[in-house]
């Protein structure tokens, strides 16, 4: 199946699908012994691929090959030689980035302009920026000798699933350990180019290993002896899983979990700009973000303001097909996914609180919701308690500073949060009271690979990104 994005012509991509793809292990592509599972693009429901299933025989053959890297190649290898790999790596993700783009939009739903101006880019610097730290890291603080874990365990989710995949292999690799990671099943198949871009590269074989395959697949990855280290992005549930089976095996971890987000807009913000970080906030990537500011808290001297404008910009939200450029919001990843949105926004309803929706003509095939805000929502609503992980904003108002971080921190989540004031001080006195990880001040949905990123509570522990990223990663 071949796809074609030619926004122009100089920027013209072709992806050609194959119409089966396999795993990754010791630097080959090889069949699974599970059932192979389809992958299929959620904007029209048509099948992509059959991708290959991992089970336990399969999953201890990537970590033997993992190991064995380990121990004779990638592990007694200078930091210097490494990070000429990263450097590497990261150069062919930027020649290939519009098949990458192509490729993420298509498996994933989400629109070209994100998956080509972010997520890829994004890509190449997480792994510019690891790279620069691989012979750096005797002189770092870590202790005069940081060795790196060994052998990692990596499972990540559908939303981001290239840039998910560089946040844990390339500060992994740059200390020293080689990894097997499980891809989400409905979007397998930019790891499958990674693994492609690995040999390119490359890359010595069972550095980077791929093993596709579902819940079970990532369950016996896990819990693998031969695991030294677990990271995890996904829900809370599966996450409290894995400490569970975890406990007392001498493994790492670090999980980063689910949230509820709250945006904080004051009275003096600059209302234009702040609804454009609302709009940003929860509207990006279909609010199939962990750190989606799902919760706008608003003044309530300026709230009726701040929703008329609101409405008026998301009247201009286009929705529909991801390989249009033009198009702001794209499909939801899954059947699974739309039905969890579509239940929660139900239960706004039943529970009182106003839903409304800016007219929007949605395809009829694929998976699709219109951008959606809930007005006079209370805090005991189950839409400002659970995580929606959809393009549906809970919008709840406050009279006073102090109401309104009681209110954002009313939340067993602690990934992110947001605050619109021109105040400086006002910036920093909400930022010391949030118990966020992550908080942004007049923007939102800001990555960059030198920030470390991670959550409090419920949302998980351990940072990714930066200098705290490394950390993870190294016996020190
Ligand atoms: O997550 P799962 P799902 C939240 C979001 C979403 C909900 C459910 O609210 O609606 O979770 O999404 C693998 N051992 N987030 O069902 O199941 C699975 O194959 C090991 C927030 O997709 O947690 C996939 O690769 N691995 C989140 C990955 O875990 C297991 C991103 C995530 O899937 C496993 C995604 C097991 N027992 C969902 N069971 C965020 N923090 O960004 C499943 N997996």
């Amino acid at each position: 199946m071949v796809f074609e994005y030619a926004p122009a012509p100089e920027s013209r991509a072709v992806v050609d699908i194959r119409a089966s793809y396999g795993l990754f292990v010791g630097g080959e592509f090889t069949g699974g012994h599970g059932e192979p599972f389809k992958t299929i693009n959620p904007a029209d429901e048509s099948v992509l691929a059959d991708v290959a299933c991992a089970d336990a025989a399969d999953v201890d053959r990537a970590v033997k090959a993992a190991r064995t890297a380990f121990d004779k190649v990638w592990g007694p290898m200078p930091g210097r030689e490494r990070a000429k790999y990263l450097y590497r790596i990261a150069r062919i993700v930027q020649e290939r980035s519009r098949e990458l783009a192509v490729l993420e939009s298509i498996d994933n739903g989400k629109p070209i302009r994100e998956s080509r101006d972010v997520d890829v880019p994004l890509v190449a610097a997480w792994f510019f920026y690891y790279a620069g730290w691989a012979d750096k890291l005797p002189h770092a603080g870590f202790g005069p000798d940081p060795k790196p874990v060994g052998v990692a365990g990596q499972v990540i989710p559908w939303n981001f699933p290239l840039l998910m995949l560089a946040w844990k292999i390339a500060p992994a690799l740059a200390c020293g350990n080689t990894v097997v990671l499980k891809p989400a099943e409905t979007t397998p198949l930019t790891a499958l180019l990674f693994a492609d871009i690995c040999r390119q590269a490359e890359l010595p074989p069972g550095v980077v290993n791929i093993v596709t395959g579902a819940g079970e697949t990532g369950r016996a990855l896990v819990e693998h002896a031969g695991i030294d280290k677990v990271a995890f992005t996904g829900s809370t549930e599966v996450g409290r899983q894995i400490a569970r089976a975890l406990a007392g095996t001498g493994k790492r971890l670090t999980l980063e979990l689910g949230g509820k987000a709250a945006n904080i807009v004051y009275e003096d913000a600059a209302l234009d700009q702040a609804v454009e970080g609302i709009v940003n906030g929860i509207f990006f990537n279909q609010g199939h973000v962990c750190c989606a500011g799902s919760r706008l808290l608003v003044q309530e001297s300026v709230a009726d303001e701040v929703l008329e404008r609101l409405k008026a910009r998301m009247a201009t939200l286009r929705v529909g097909d991801p390989l249009d450029k033009n198009t702001d919001v794209g499909a939801i990843n899954s059947a699974a996914q739309l039905a969890k949105i579509e239940e929660l926004s139900e239960s706004g309803e039943q529970e009182g609180a106003d839903r409304w929706s800016p007219p929007c003509e949605l395809p009829s095939q694929g998976f699709w919701f219109a951008p959606t805000i809930f007005t006079g929502v209370a805090q005991s609503h189950r839409i400002a308690r659970e995580e929606i992980f959809g393009p549906v904003l809970s919008v709840l108002t406050f009279r006073t500073p102090d109401e309104a971080v009681t209110k954002a921190n009313n939340t067993p989540y602690g990934l992110s949060a947001g605050i619109w004031t021109e105040k400086g001080s006002q910036i920093l006195w909400t930022a010391q009271k949030l118990r966020a990880g992550v908080v942004w001040a007049n923007t939102f949905n800001k990555f960059d690979p030198a920030s470390p990123f991670g959550g409090y509570k419920e949302s998980g522990f351990g940072r990714e990104g930066g200098r705290h990223g490394l950390e993870a990663y190294l016996n020190a």
